[in-house]
């Protein structure tokens, strides 16, 4: 079977990016969700009972770029983010969606990604 999404290699990719590699299953994720366009795994550092990484398949370093490459990709995101908060049972009493835009917000994987973080109560702000 194709690994997760080696299919439409028209998308962006780089060969040195640690999420490229998940997407391309050279790295094993625990995959919740796989899309033509995204693909949803579990955080390896997990901060809530439910914190899963939605990624676009292609490689886009901040959810900026992703927004300004448009197509409806950030949309399909955001839609991801809740069909895994619902299927984790975590939709009724919130979840968050966070993206870490830059070194000083915590970003340190330049191939952007919705943190999904749910399951308990979130205190704002996050810090
Ligand atoms: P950020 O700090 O916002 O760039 O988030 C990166 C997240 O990626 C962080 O919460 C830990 C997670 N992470 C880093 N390496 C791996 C990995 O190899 N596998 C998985 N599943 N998650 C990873």
């Amino acid at each position: 079977t194709e690994a997760a999404g080696t299919a439409g290699a028209d998308r962006p990719f780089d060969a040195e990016c640690l999420f490229c590699k998940i997407v391309s299953g050279a790295i094993p994720a625990e995959v919740v969700l796989d899309t033509p366009r995204a693909l949803a795994f579990r955080d390896i550092n997990p901060q809530a009972p439910l914190h899963v990484l939605v990624i676009p398949k292609g490689h886009y370093r901040d959810v900026a770029e992703l927004a300004a490459a448009g197509g409806g990709l950030l949309d399909e995101l955001v839609l991801a983010a809740r069909d895994v908060a619902v299927e984790a049972g975590a939709a009724d009493k919130g979840y968050r969606v966070v993206f870490n835009v830059g070194a000083g917000a915590g970003q340190t994987v330049y191939h952007t990604h919705a943190h999904v973080l749910g399951g308990r109560g979130l205190t704002w702000p996050p810090g």
